[in-house]
This record gives C-alpha cells, sequence and structure tokens, in this order.
C-alpha cells in the first residue's frame, strides 16, 4: 500500500493563476495539486491535497495527519509569518512536515522574511515556483523510506 502525503494550502493560495502571476506564476492550484499527485504516483505516494483560509482548519488537519499520514507539506501562505498555532501544531506531530513557499520570500517585503513554523519544520523550499512541492515530495521520499 503507497503512504499518504497530504499536501496543505493556506491562505489566499485558492487564487493563485488569477491575479499576481508575477510573483506566483499562471498555474492555479489545481495545476498544482494535479501535479503533485502525478509526482507523488511516480514517486510511490498517494497524495492527498487540501486548502483552507482558516488558521483552525489547517491545525485540525496536520492533527489528521498524524493519524494517517506519513509526511505532510505545507504552504502556509501568511500564516507561515505570524502562526505560533502552526507551529504548535508541527510540533505537535510526529511526521516530518516540508514547509514550501512559491516565491523566495527572503526577497520580498521583511515581514515575509521570517517564518514561525520553519524551526518546528524538518526542512524549508522556497522561490523554486510550484516545483518546490514536487522537491518537497523527493525530500520526504528521502526522509520517509
Ligand atoms: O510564496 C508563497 O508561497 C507564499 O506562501 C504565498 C502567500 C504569501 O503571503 C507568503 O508570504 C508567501 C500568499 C498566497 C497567495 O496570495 C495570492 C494573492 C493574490 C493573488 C494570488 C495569490
Amino acid at each position: 500500500m503507497s503512504k499518504t502525503i497530504f499536501v496543505l494550502n493556506g491562505p489566499n493560495l485558492n487564487m493563485l493563476g488569477k491575479r499576481e502571476p508575477g510573483i506566483y506564476g499562471g498555474q492555479t492550484l489545481k495545476d498544482i495539486e494535479a501535479n503533485c499527485v502525478a509526482a507523488g504516483e511516480t514517486l510511490g505516494f498517494s497524495v492527498e491535497c487540501f486548502q483552507s483560509n482558516h488558521e483552525g482548519v489547517l491545525v485540525d488537519r496536520l492533527h489528521e495527519a498524524d493519524e494517517r499520514a506519513a509526511g505532510v507539506i505545507i504552504n502556509p501562505g501568511a500564516y507561515g509569518h505570524t502562526s505560533i498555532a502552526l507551529h504548535d501544531a508541527i510540533r505537535a506531530i510526529r511526521v516530518p512536515v516540508v514547509e514550501v513557499h512559491i516565491s523566495n520570500i527572503h526577497a520580498r517585503e521583511e515581514f515575509r522574511h521570517k517564518s514561525m513554523i520553519a524551526p518546528a519544520a524538518k526542512g524549508m523550499i522556497c522561490g523554486f515556483g510550484p516545483q518546490g512541492y514536487v522537491l518537497a515530495l523527493h525530500a520526504l521520499r528521502d526522509i520517509t523510506s
């Protein structure tokens, strides 16, 4: 049976491809999710994708991951810069979590430079566009094998 990986996306990422293509590219979240499912299959993963604009709902999903996922990829959106609740939820679960940002948060406004969840995550990938999710899948394949 293939291992399950959760791909979680936070606030406003449902707007991808509709606005700001200069920063985030032209792919929609559906495109990115389909790509994750396909890349996951080649790596022996069953990928389950989920997006929410609500912090507590993302916390619930992280808890659920502890029950039935082998790993988590999370693009926390702006909550990555602010959320102690997401930091604590990642610390509270045993499965490895990889943080992904589509843009290079360090090359943008100063308020985006800090990630509240990076210290709790296994690692962070940023600045490689939607390919970052696929890179994270590869990292999880190595971590979980
Ligand atoms: O680079 C990333 O992946 C971010 O997590 C995207 C977040 C941003 O707040 C983080 O600093 C970095 C924003 C989510 C997408 O927001 C959109 C806004 C307008 C149009 C389309 C998407």
